[in-house]
């Protein structure tokens, strides 16, 4: 672990799993409860130099996303072993990391004159909280810890970030790299098992939680955080409607549509989920995204040509294979895939199921997996109710070839991020965030620095 600038070892550690093989690959340092003290009280006492100087911040971000654009050749097998993508992903992920600092390294502190007149000057700017704790999930360990260190750190805190105790590896190893460019206490990367996230909840010194993970533990984290009136930035699941109107023309459309529900296994938290299409594309729409299916290789994230790979861990395996087997008892078709791949690993084929409704689990749940429900619609008003008809509230796509008549379609969805002829396009100066269940704030962009800050006025009278 990194902890004031030092390597700090565990007495303890946990296993962690290849996906590929089902087998303990290496294993993680267990954070104790007074390492977990000691990284806050590093955070804290590298806060008071770190909040004064901005230049530095930004030539430090700027370092540390050149580490790790330099770096991803060697960081992506690590990602690979542990979260199971193909190696072009990975290293596709880590390059995107180190953009994602980089541009945050560029990013104006937002700061505002609203009155300058004979009696007073008034800015508005904004302020560091202090610490931050930082808890990632397993689907994208690197980028989405990027996601909160860029601008965490650009508004002037410091951090203790914990990754997912199923992916641990790289962020480590991340931490290790980045000693070199930060200085000590800034970013303290921790690792354990699931208590050590309730204990950094729980913990008297951060004033903020960035989270990325289930809606049901971002309930947990809320809850947690409400105690100390912590700030709280969470990125919970998603259920996305794509909404195909009748205009369309699926083979125009199948791979954008396949690539958004499969990018990753569908282990996205803002992936298609499910596919409303009227009656009268239905079978073409399948046919063309089947096409897609059939064009994929399902195998060992090292392996040439693959180009999918295993579900990240056993729970996630489990919960797939009971939301298709669930869909299948109901009278769902599966046509392709719906089934595990045989032998080790947490392979699972993609999977397109037809003959599903609304009121099933793979419609109504986020399956987070390698499985695509495909709904039929008679009225398009009706699709729009259904595709809003949840507690989630992440993003969600409308496609068509008239595309302003797609984009006020798009309009009546009650998502974070309404698209147009394309999902999953993200960018870091755009807010990623979500309604309801979702979430709470957003990442990215000005808006998503912000929450890492508090207002400030500064008045000043004259006269
Ligand atoms: O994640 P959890 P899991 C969704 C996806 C998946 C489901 C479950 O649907 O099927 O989550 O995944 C920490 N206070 N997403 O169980 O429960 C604990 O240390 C603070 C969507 O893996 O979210 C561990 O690191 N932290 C998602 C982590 O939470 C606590 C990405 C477990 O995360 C805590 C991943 C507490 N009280 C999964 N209890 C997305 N939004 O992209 C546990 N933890």
């Amino acid at each position: 672990m990194t902890i004031g600038g030092e390597d700090v070892p565990a007495k303890d550690v946990f296993d962690v799993v290849d996906p590929a093989t089902g087998e303990v690959h290496a294993q993680a340092p267990d954070c104790s409860p007074e390492q977990l003290d000691a990284a806050f009280a590093a955070a804290e006492a590298a806060y008071g130099s770190w909040r004064r100087d901005e230049d530095a911040r930004r030539a430090a971000l700027h370092a540390a996303g050149d580490l790790l654009l330099a770096g991803a050749g060697d960081l992506a097998p690590i990602l690979v072993g542990e979260q199971g993508k193909p190696l072009k992903e990975a290293t596709f992920e880590i390059i995107g990391a180190g953009v994602w600092l980089k541009h945050f390294a560029d990013l104006p502190m937002p700061r505002q004159v609203i009155r300058d007149d004979d009696a007073a000057f008034v800015e508005v700017v904004r302020r560091p909280m202090g610490v931050v704790a930082a808890i990632t999930p397993w689907n994208f360990p690197l980028i989405l810890a990027c996601w909160k260190i860029a601008p965490a750190l650009l508004a002037g805190n410091t951090m203790v970030l914990k990754p997912s105790p199923f992916t641990p590896l790289t962020t480590l190893r991340v931490g290790e790299l980045f000693r070199d460019v930060l200085p000590a206490g800034v970013l303290n990367v921790v690792s354990g098992r699931d208590p050590l996230g309730a204990h950094m909840t729980v913990h008297p010194v951060p004033r903020k939680i960035t989270f990325t993970g289930s809606v049901a533990t971002g309930k947990r984290v809320a809850a947690s955080a409400a105690d100390d009136l912590k700030r709280v930035t969470l990125e919970l699941g998603g259920n996305d409607p794509a909404i195909v109107l009748p205009d369309a023309d699926p083979a125009a459309i199948a791979a954008k549509l396949f690539g958004a529900a499969f990018q990753n296994n569908g282990q996205v938290c803002s992936a298609i989920k499910r596919v409303y299409v009227p009656e009268s594309l239905h079978d073409e729409l399948v046919e063309a995204l089947a096409d897609q299916a059939a064009r994929t290789k399902v195998g060992p994230g090292l392996e040439e040509g693959v180009t999918h790979g295993p579900l990240n861990n056993r729970p996630q395996f489990e919960r797939v294979a009971g939301l298709v087997a669930d869909a299948l008892s109901g009278g769902a078709r599966a046509v392709t895939g719906g089934k595990p791949v045989d032998g080790p690993g947490y392979f699972f084929e993609p999977t397109l199921l037809t003959g599903v409704e609304d009121g099933s689990r793979i419609v109504d749940e986020e399956q987070f997996g390698p499985a695509l429900p495909i709904v039929k619609y008679t009225s398009l008003d009706e699709a729009v109710a259904r595709a809003n008809g949840t507690h989630f509230g992440l993003s969600g796509s409308v496609w068509g070839t008239d595309t302003e008549r797609a984009a006020a379609v798009a309009d009546e969805l009650e998502c974070g991020t309404a698209w147009v002829n394309t999902h999953l396009a993200l960018h870091p100066a755009q807010p990623f965030g979500g309604f309801k269940w979702s979430g709470i704030g957003v990442e990215n962009g000005t808006w998503g620095l912000e929450g890492f800050t508090e207002v400030q006025v500064r008045h000043r009278a004259k006269g």
